[in-house]
């Protein structure tokens, strides 16, 4: 019963590590990309990472596409009166030596006009191509997730 367990947390293991995935670009890394798994008539998608700043100077997000959208926007989230409402920025700015979180009713990138559903289910990916101002275009995977990650909250990343 023991080693039959023991199995299979250690088959479970390698796809624990295969999600978390990091990319990185000059001073940035992008960490663990991911985006919610929604019903199939969902209008839009939303994808959510955290960028680490790791040199001296502030860069920027200034936008960013993907194949599987004709329009792609940052938002972010703000309160307005009681309720919580989302609108586009015009860029997030990646201050130096600091992160920038893309989360849930905070900053994120808002996939529109969706072309491509195919991959828009659990364990699947798709590619998302994000443009910074300093450090050039990084395009990554997004890891789509029935259940958010439980590090998507978290500052301290391991690397
Ligand atoms: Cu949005």
């Amino acid at each position: 019963m023991l080693k039959k367990a023991l199995c299979l947390a250690a088959l479970l293991l390698p796809a624990c590590f295969a999600t978390a995935h990091e990319y990185s670009a000059g001073d940035l890394q992008v960490a663990h990309p991911w985006s919610r798994e929604l019903p199939p008539n969902a209008p839009t998608v939303a994808a959510y990472f955290v960028v680490k700043n790791t040199g001296k100077n502030a860069d920027r997000l200034l936008g960013a596409d993907s194949p599987i959208a004709g329009v792609v926007q940052l938002h972010e989230h703000v309160k307005v009166g009681e309720l919580m409402k989302m609108q586009q920025v015009k860029n997030v700015e990646i201050p130096a030596g600091a992160e920038a979180t893309f989360a849930p009713m905070a900053y994120h990138v808002m996939l529109m006009e969706l072309k491509d559903r195919s991959l828009l289910q659990d364990g699947k990916r798709f590619p998302l191509t994000l443009h910074f101002e300093k450090a050039g275009d990084v395009t990554v995977e997004v890891a789509v997730e029935k259940n958010p990650p439980a590090d998507s909250k978290s500052h301290d990343h391991p690397n």
